[in-house]
């Protein structure tokens, strides 16, 4: 396509789809016409991508999550197509500035982090491999909430993404499934029938989701949830206006809100509900196309790989049996095995309080007919292992990583590390009863988006020095290794990254009022806000680094910014107390005339995938310091390697894979190790210990205790003093000496720029097994039997 096409194609949309003038049309008219334009040319290769696995009945993988955090859409698209200049090329000529254009797109919020962010990666890499493939979610009308501060603190704001126009999405209102809640059972032997009290119909939105060079796109369906009789007449007659539009708006209401990490009393039913809408509308959907194509329910696990993202859509299990069983009539036993060989699951967290779990009295209000099932399921496994102890109820509680375990035929972690801990913690006994059926894989991130697209600068370099080919082989930037220590290669890889740093610095000025030099190290620290990330031992750390500065002014400190960005849940007080920690710090640091030009520290309100496209090619130093043994793996600690930021981190989830690959003299290594972390934690009064032995950090400690930074409420960080000196669970002041130590390392390394350049290009060099589409061909191969229908 050439850029006239491109621009005739922009036209008609604007004129014909949207009805606008182009004398008239604002920048969301253009945005809207330009991704009417890219979505044209997807829809293609979507369309032959789906006749491709119907010719060869191929197996289709199917992705349940609860969560799918895709970002924007339109650059991907653009950049998946190679239509950036065509596209930069029909802006400019209608007279448009085409950066403009694409930051006029919100953010497709629908998830809290990681777990929401590797599905969408995953997705985009199942679309490059060729690998057909559906990604299953709920269309929340509200992602995750917007935060901004006031005095420190987080404010949460409705996320409203669905205000403005959305090009992506195809309505489905014929692909629609209406679905039960609570009611009565009526059990006849083997099966039974259920009589919902309740129903709701789900309907289908299609995003299509296109590949590297617009080889193959797959589906993302997401589900709405809408009455079953939208509308009350008889109310409306009566003049109860409120009442006759009730129904739709209970209905609404399960694909209302995202869920934050902070689910209490009321709010668990509404999760459960929303979790069983998913899934039992997902299964209908994949039992629908089978029926399309086969009549032989026996042929299911050789056609369908179900894959369930964490424990949200565990309620799989029981479905897919009750499925079979009650309105399929399959045997029990039959109908278990083939559910079995379907489902695998992923694992994403240790933390026992984030495994789910549901009170039995509310599981069988909504669901009772599963109740039932998953009963029986832990009867049969009982059957079976006649030795075992864990169960899937047990307690008053449906224990859904058990039911998980039990109902997959792979369980897989998401590090070496964390898988190896799956074996020995949590799923221990399940372990040895099942012993192949836990295995890893290591997540990845696409490279599509966390390089070439989100890096351009680095991209060409990359590209004029070993070809394209790594955009879709990411090993091949291995082949960077061998200019590492050529002084011209390296002063254009330094210029890519301190380009980068000065376009982050004008936006920050811009858009925040702060003003950073980028000579300065860019210290950066983005994720989710959680005590066992520890983002309050990175502040810690700056408190008493301020504290030397000011101590010891002339001993040629290196100039850094620390960057903070990140969202606390909105009940989880303590983190968000952390946040207004990093602002009352913030203030007075920065404020501090004699050390504002060796250190400030930034919190950049509400982290999103946008700001991590910004923030991620600009850093030069990644902060990957959770308690070791409690990060599942990260992928944000992958994005910042492979655009060149050194890490300072603890031996903890990919870490560990990152330092082997990158080379343990290209990482500034500290703190315990996951096997260190219990026996420390037992030693009586561990943090009094600590801070006794380490004046810096008591120091610091002070500082925060006598109200330095908060003078108009002393006490405002009591809490968190309290916390750090009494019982630590997270090993904050245990890790600080060690932390202190590795953070001079990487001064002293910072203050030899050709020296940390090389370290900086070889982390990009070695980072190619951070790619998703290695993961996703992982996935292909161990877990779901599927293969790639491109032909190379
Ligand atoms: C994350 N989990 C892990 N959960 O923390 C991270 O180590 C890993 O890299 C990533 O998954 C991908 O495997 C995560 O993001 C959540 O966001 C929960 C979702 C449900 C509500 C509670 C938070």
């Amino acid at each position: 396509m050439t850029a006239a096409q491109f621009r005739d194609a922009i036209l008609r949309h604007l004129t014909y789809a949207l009805g606008k003038d182009p004398e008239h049309a604002q920048v969301q008219d253009w945005r809207m016409a330009l991704s009417l334009a890219v979505r044209d040319q997807i829809v293609d290769s979507w369309f032959a991508a789906t006749r491709k696995s119907y010719a060869e009945q191929a197996k289709r993988v199917y992705y349940l999550s609860m969560e799918f955090l895709i970002g924007r859409l339109l650059e991907d698209g653009i950049v998946n197509l190679r239509l950036v200049d065509q596209a930069r090329g029909a802006l400019e000529e209608l007279g448009q500035d085409y950066d403009t254009v694409l930051a006029d797109e919100p953010d497709a919020a629908l998830g809290n982090g990681g777990l929401g962010r590797l599905a969408a990666c995953f997705l985009e890499s199942l679309s490059t491999l060729g690998c057909p493939a559906y990604g299953y979610g709920l269309r929340y009308e509200h992602g995750l909430f917007r935060q901004s501060f006031k005095d420190g603190r987080q404010i949460e704001a409705p996320e409203t993404w669905l205000l403005q126009q959305h090009a992506w999405e195809f309505e489905r209102p014929e692909a629609r499934f209406r679905l039960g809640f609570g009611g009565t059972v009526d059990v006849k032997g083997e099966t039974a029938t259920w009589s919902p009290a309740e129903f709701v119909e789900a309907e289908a939105y299609d995003t299509p989701i296109v590949g590297w060079k617009g080889r193959w796109a797959n589906t993302l369906r997401l589900w709405s949830a809408k009455a079953v009789d939208p509308f009350d007449l008889d109310s409306f007659n009566r003049g109860d206006f409120a009442g006759a539009a009730e129904p739709e708006a209970l209905a609404r209401t399960i694909s209302r809100v995202l869920y934050p990490d902070d689910t209490t009393g009321p709010g668990k039913e509404l999760r459960l509900k929303q979790e069983y809408f998913l899934t039992a509308s997902a299964l209908r959907d994949i039992l629908r196309r089978f029926d399309s194509e086969y009549d032989d329910l026996g042929l299911l696990p050789s056609k369908v790989a179900i894959q369930l993202n964490d424990t949200h859509p565990a309620i799989a299990g029981p479905e897919l049996v009750r499925l079979l069983l009650d309105e399929r009539g399959m045997g029990f036993e039959d109908a278990m095995a083939t559910a079995q060989a379907c489902l695998s699951y992923t694992n994403h967290t240790l933390l026992p309080e984030a495994l789910e779990s549901w009170g039995e009295d509310l599981f069988g209000k909504l669901l009772p007919r599963h109740l039932q099932i998953v009963d029986r399921i832990d009867d049969a496994h009982a059957k079976a292992n006649p030795s075992r102890k864990v169960s899937a109820r047990a307690d008053g509680q449906v224990k859904m990583g058990e039911l998980s375990f039990i109902m997959a035929h792979k369980v897989n972690g998401v590090s070496a590390l964390h898988s190896g801990l799956m074996t020995t913690t949590v799923f221990e006994e399940l372990h040895r009863l099942h012993p192949d059926r836990i295995l890893n894989q290591t997540n990845g991130v696409t490279p599509r988006r966390w390089l070439l697209s989100c890096n351009p600068r680095l991209s060409s370099l990359i590209t004029d020095t070993i070809g394209s080919g790594w955009v879709d082989d990411l090993e091949q930037l291995k082949g960077l290794e061998s200019h590492v220590d050529d002084a011209e290669w390296l002063a254009r890889y330094a210029a890519a990254k301190h380009d980068n740093k000065a376009e982050l610095a004008a936006w920050m000025a811009e858009t925040q009022g702060v003003t950073v030099d980028p000579a300065m190290m860019f210290d950066v620290q983005i994720k989710r806000l959680h005590e066992y990330k520890r983002q309050h031992l990175n502040i810690l750390e700056a408190i008493a680094h301020w504290q030397e500065i000011k101590a010891n002014p002339d001993v040629g400190w290196t100039p850094r910014v620390k960057i903070f960005a990140g969202k606390a849940a909105p009940g989880y007080f303590f983190a968000k107390d952390i946040i207004r920690l990093i602002n009352d710090v913030s203030e007075v640091i920065n404020a501090d005339e004699e050390t504002r030009h060796l250190l400030q520290v930034v919190f950049l309100p509400n982290y999103n995938v946008t700001l991590a496209e910004r923030l991620i090619p600009a850093a030069d130093l990644s902060e990957q310091i959770s308690t070791a043994g409690k990060e599942a793996s990260g992928t944000g600690n992958m994005k910042f390697a492979l655009n060149g930021a050194l890490t300072v981190g603890t031996l903890d989830g990919a870490n560990v894979e990152i330092r082997e690959q990158v080379g343990s003299e290209n990482f500034f290594l500290f703190g315990m190790t996951a096997d260190e972390v219990d026996a420390r934690r037992a030693i009586d009064g561990h943090a009094a210990k600590a801070i006794a032995n380490d004046t810096r950090l008591k120091s610091a400690l002070e500082a925060i205790e006598t109200g330095l930074f908060s003078p108009d409420e002393p006490t405002r960080y009591a809490n968190i003093v309290e916390n750090l000196t009494g019982p630590d669970y997270f090993l904050v002041t245990t890790d600080f000496t060690d932390y202190w130590r590795a953070q001079r390392e990487v001064d002293s390394a910072y203050g030899d720029q050709d020296a940390w350049m090389r370290m900086a290009a070889l982390n990009t060099a070695r980072s190619g097994w951070f790619s998703s589409d290695r993961t996703i061909r992982g996935y292909m191969g161990d877990i779901w039997n599927a293969r790639s229908l491109l032909e190379d």
